[in-house]
């Protein structure tokens, strides 16, 4: 997809901040640290909209994202950081739960994993959420950059069994370092919002 305009919106605390203009939002989920925002950053090709690892622990906030004013990136707060206390678990907890639950705009849930380690506990817990929801997801093995090309199809099996997925999950892998998988990934982006990808919009054109 051509990046024509790539807005940050709002850090949405409150369900009434959340946009009105009803564009497809498309989430992203994972542990604070995986590489969500440097994800989002190459999927647009901008080096620092989405704010990489700046505070981790900000628990409340939904970064919303506008681009090209066709689909929303919606950048969850990271879990699993270990300073966050049990009350902020829980606000999370909520916040991520009345939005899965009821966000209508919502048309995919990017489930974020580093590829070197198994999936943890909350991400188990993610996978589960979604399924339970019925939310269209993907999983994106991410950082692929740092292991041997020889070992990615181990750990993408390894990260399918720990998560419980089925074949039918889609799973992609990914680096933002290198940008590999980001034209397999916009091809589902572009699928679930119900956008031209670059291929159609290329047959579009010609
Ligand atoms: N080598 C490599 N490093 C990456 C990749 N993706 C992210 N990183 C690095 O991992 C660190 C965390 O990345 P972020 O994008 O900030 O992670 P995040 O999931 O948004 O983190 P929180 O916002 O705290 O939840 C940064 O230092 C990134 O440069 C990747 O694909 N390859
Ligand atoms: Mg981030």
């Amino acid at each position: 997809m051509k990046i024509t305009n790539a807005e940050f919106i709002i850090s949405a605390v409150q369900p009434h901040q959340y946009p009105s203009d009803a564009l497809p939002e498309i989430a992203l989920a994972g542990r604070s640290n995986v590489g969500k925002s440097s994800l989002i950053n190459k999927l647009i090709l901008r080096k620092n909209l989405a704010r990489t690892s700046s505070q981790p622990g900000k628990t409340q906030q939904l970064n919303y994202y506008r681009i090209n004013e066709a689909l929303y990136f919606v950048d969850f707060p990271g879990y699993g950081y270990a300073k966050v206390s049990k009350t902020e678990r829980e606000a999370w907890g909520k916040m991520i739960e009345r939005y899965l639950q009821n966000r209508e705009e919502l048309k995919l849930v990017l489930l974020v994993i580093d590829i070197r380690h198994d999936p943890s506990k909350d991400d188990v817990l993610m996978y589960n959420w979604l399924k339970h929801y019925d939310i269209p997801m993907c999983i994106v093995c991410t950082k692929a950059d740092k292991i041997p090309r020889s070992q990615w199809d181990k750990h993408k099996k390894a990260v399918r069994t720990t998560l419980g997925a089925s074949s039918q999950d889609a799973l992609v892998l990914f680096s933002s370092e290198t940008g590999m998988g980001r034209e397999e990934l916009w091809e589902v982006l572009a699928q679930s919002a119900g956008i031209a990808s670059e291929e159609q919009q290329g047959t579009a054109n010609s």
